[in-house]
């Protein structure tokens, strides 16, 4: 028995050149990944098959009988070369199947088969059509830095496109997809859409909650342009903290924009209405004050003033609150999620001296365009927390997951009844 090693970028691409080179019967051993692909260099797998000596050069067509303490462990190729592309989601049905044994269990699939190849045939007629209609599309379609897109990706290009997201982005994912992925999937513009949907959603950071340990403060700043919906932010957070998550934490407020009556009123009625207690701040001197009065607290949510992001005076006063800070405190910058991508990294420029911790996006159900919340993220390598999705305290927020930010971008944003139903 002979053991060869063969790498490539894809577990796929290594089992063909396993398969070219020791047959189809071939017994993987292994498949392991030995280097992760970075935006600017491909993943390296290794899959490691075993031969009988003899077959090494004469690609065996029958299966290799092994010993029984070997059989264990190893896997006939084609099985692992389904395995792999179930990871892949290529379906079983693109994929070589090896024949059966037992004849009445052939003929009960075959009519199961015939009714799988209409179903196939359809779906590669529609898929047909709009590869046509992409076509008409891609006449028109501007120039991409000479990035020969095929007409299977054209719909995926165009959805990323109109999703806003910043266009160096989309070509280097683009080129990316088109180096990485297997053929088999490259067919159909469904399994594209796949490919690209799970490569956008490793490209996403995503802060998950975390509990406040015994005995810990957590302080938390929600800093941001004006209008954003920091202050509704704020309520729907500490309703979620106090008497929502499973592990209710004691929740007090801090507001520090003191400059608008309006303001103070709105977060103290929150406040009263959920019985939290409230504490305002007009000098960086007395913050710890506040802290002192709210000493029994896990959970500070401090309230900012709305700042353009040009107000130097406003966002330094902001800093002093920072640093005079007995405890660390957790900068989180709100924004729209409706903003133009230039906007968004203009605002965290001029915000990211406050050494900004991580992003939440708010007003998703006013916008589209989802490809500048992940163009933003990916440029600036800030997690984002948190996604407010409406109006309503405390419903409309959502913990932030890399899954629901790649839907809105290429399906647009649907509450989640409507989601539900629409399945
Ligand atoms: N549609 C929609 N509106 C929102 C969302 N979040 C907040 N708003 C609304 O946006 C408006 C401003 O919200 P605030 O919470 O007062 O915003 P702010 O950032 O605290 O504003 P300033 O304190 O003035 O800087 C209010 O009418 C909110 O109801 C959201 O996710 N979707
Ligand atoms: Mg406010």
């Amino acid at each position: 028995m002979k053991f060869l090693t063969f790498s490539a970028a894809t577990p796929a691409a290594a089992l063909k050149q396993a398969q070219i080179e020791c047959g189809e019967d071939a017994l993987v051993v292994s498949t392991k990944q030995v280097k992760k692909k970075t935006l600017n260099t491909p993943a390296l797998y290794e899959v490691v098959v075993a031969v009988e000596d003899a077959k090494v050069q004469s690609a065996p067509k029958r299966p290799v009988r092994t010993q029984k303490s070997t059989e264990d462990v190893l896997i006939n190729i084609s099985e692992a070369a389904k395995q792999i592309s179930q990871i892949a989601k290529v379906t079983e049905t693109n994929l070589p199947s090896r024949p059966h044994s037992k004849i009445s269990i052939q003929e009960k699939r075959k009519s199961n088969d015939d009714v799988g190849d209409i179903k196939q045939e359809i779906t590669k007629l529609a898929d047909k059509i709009k590869l046509i209609q992409e076509m008409f599309w891609e006449e028109k379609s501007p120039a991409r830095n000479n990035l020969a897109i095929p007409p299977e990706f054209a719909q995926i290009y165009k959805l990323a496109k109109i999703s806003g997201m910043g266009s160096d982005h989309l070509d280097n994912i683009m080129k990316l997809t088109l180096e990485h992925m297997p053929s088999k999937m490259r067919h159909s513009s469904e399994s594209v859409k796949r490919y690209f949907q799970v490569l956008l959603r490793k490209m996403i950071r995503v802060r998950h909650e975390r509990e406040v340990p015994r005995g810990a403060k957590k302080l938390i700043m929600f800093v941001g342009p004006t209008g954003v919906g920091k202050t509704t932010t704020i309520a729907k957070l500490a309703a979620r903290f106090s008497y929502i998550k499973e592990k209710r934490d004691k929740v007090g407020i801090i507001t520090l924009d003191t400059y608008r009556i309006g303001a103070v009123e709105q977060l103290f009625q929150y406040a009263k209405m959920m019985r939290l207690p409230i504490e305002d701040v007009v000098d960086p001197s007395d913050f710890n004050d506040a802290l002192r009065s709210l000493s029994h607290c896990n959970v500070i949510l401090i309230d900012t003033v709305g700042s353009s992001q040009y107000d130097k005076d406003k966002l330094a006063k902001l800093n002093q609150f920072i640093k005079n800070s007995e405890y660390e405190i957790d900068v989180n910058l709100v924004l729209s999620a409706g903003s133009k991508l230039e906007d968004l990294k203009e605002i965290y420029k001029n915000f990211s001296f406050l050494n900004i911790d991580t992003l939440i996006f708010t007003k998703f159900d006013e916008t589209k365009a989802f490809g500048t919340v992940f163009s933003l993220i990916h440029d600036i390598d800030r997690p984002v927390s948190y996604f407010s999705v409406g109006q309503e305290v405390p419903d409309d927020i959502e913990v932030a997951n890399s899954d629901f930010l790649v839907r809105c971008m290429l399906n647009g944003f649907k509450r989640k009844q409507d989601a539900n139903s629409s399945k």
